[in-house]
């Protein structure tokens, strides 16, 4: 058995040349790219395959390609990066997608989930090589398209509740979008904490409260809903702060559910950090998924290197209301931008 790693400047030329070269039987290791911005096989071979022909080694090491930009934070690889790798190859050969083109390198390169990147790819089937980029382009575009900030209506009085993993980001961020309903659309904002069993998690919200000069109701059981709503009568929109529910407990679920029913909650915005893993993230979504959220707001963005999450939220089906991206509040929460977050995915803007 050898090691072989054979080089081309495409991947398609790569793998055609680990055909030609290192024969059927060779078995890929991992593919990557080059110092030098080539796209690289690992292979290993028989010793008798046609790889020991003497002019392979010439072969493999034509002059570099014109090397790519350097992508910012580009995340150092991993095994599990190879596998999954080594699984949008196998769709490029299953799906004969005719090309490779580095492009989805990028969209691994950025965590997006094999499984998506595989779609991506199998939807490239029938585009040519110098399309390539531009159709996933759009593509992703497509799939991030539903953008579509939350508003503060005025006199609606309106019950908007943000739930999610524990320090997903919810607490920040409702002072966020509180201060700016407050300040810049001059919205009469009112505050619900459900997060009552953790003395710092209303100290923290009471403390913004007081900062922003806002009324702030806490609310245990359902039956608290009506006066806590009546001393907030006068409020456009009502942000309610909810506990975190990471774990598995399903009562807990279910009692928040009856919570926010009472309040009669419009609209349940899933807070999730663009640090959690695409697993965690579908877990908690399936989770909470009885509480119907109809939108997402993804924290942390400046906290990760990988924000292919986003299409790992874009998939839920859920239209984005915010990204966030830090802890100034209010200063650091955006709507979300289709183009920037492709962008961003694509590693061709920075992360915050
Ligand atoms: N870097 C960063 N930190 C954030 C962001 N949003 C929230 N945090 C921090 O994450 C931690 C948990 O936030 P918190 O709002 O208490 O989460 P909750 O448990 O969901 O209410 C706090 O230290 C926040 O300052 C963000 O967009 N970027
Ligand atoms: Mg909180």
């Amino acid at each position: 058995m050898r090691i072989l790693t054979i080089r081309g400047r495409s991947m398609k030329e790569a793998l055609d040349r680990v055909r030609r070269e290192a024969g059927e039987d060779a078995v890929i290791l991992s593919t990557g790219t080059s110092l030098g911005g080539e796209c690289e096989v690992s292979v290993a071979v028989e010793r008798s395959s046609p790889a020991r022909m003497p002019n392979r080694r010439r072969r493999t090491i034509d002059p570099p390609a014109k090397a790519p930009p350097p992508r910012q934070n580009a995340p150092e690889r991993t095994v599990d990066d190879v596998h999954r790798r080594l699984g949008v190859l196998e769709s490029f050969i299953r799906f004969k997608v005719p090309h490779e083109s580095p492009v989805f390198t990028r969209l691994l390169d950025a965590g997006v989930e094999e499984s998506l990147v595989r779609g991506i790819a199998e939807s490239c089937a029938a585009v040519t090589d110098r399309e390539t980029e531009t159709h996933v382009r759009r593509r992703i575009a497509r799939l991030l398209a539903e953008v579509d900030p939350l508003k503060a209506i005025e006199g609606a009085n309106d019950v908007v509740a943000f739930v999610g993993p524990t320090g997903a980001g919810k607490t920040t961020t409702i002072a966020k979008l509180a201060a700016r309903f407050a300040l810049s659309q001059r919205r009469r904002v009112g505050l619900i904490s459900e997060d009552t069993e953790r003395i710092a998690a209303v100290h923290q919200l009471r403390t913004y409260a007081r900062i922003l000069d806002l009324p702030l109701r806490t609310i245990a059981r359902p039956q608290d809903a009506a006066s806590a709503l009546e001393a907030l009568a006068d409020r456009d929109i009502i942000l309610v702060d909810t506990s975190g529910l990471g774990g598995q407990n399903r009562d807990r679920v279910g009692a928040l559910h009856r919570i926010l029913d009472a309040l009669g909650t419009r609209e349940v915005i899933l807070t999730v950090a663009a640090t959690a893993s695409a697993s965690d993230l579908r877990a908690s979504a399936k989770r909470l998924e009885g509480l119907h959220p109809s939108r997402i707001v993804v924290t942390k963005i400046d906290e990760t290197v990988r924000p292919g999450i986003l299409l790992t939220c874009a998939d839920l089906g859920l239209p984005f209301s915010h990204i966030t991206h830090g802890q100034v509040v209010p200063d650091d929460i955006a709507p979300a931008r289709t183009e920037r977050l492709v962008s961003r995915i694509l590693g061709e803007a920075a992360l915050v």
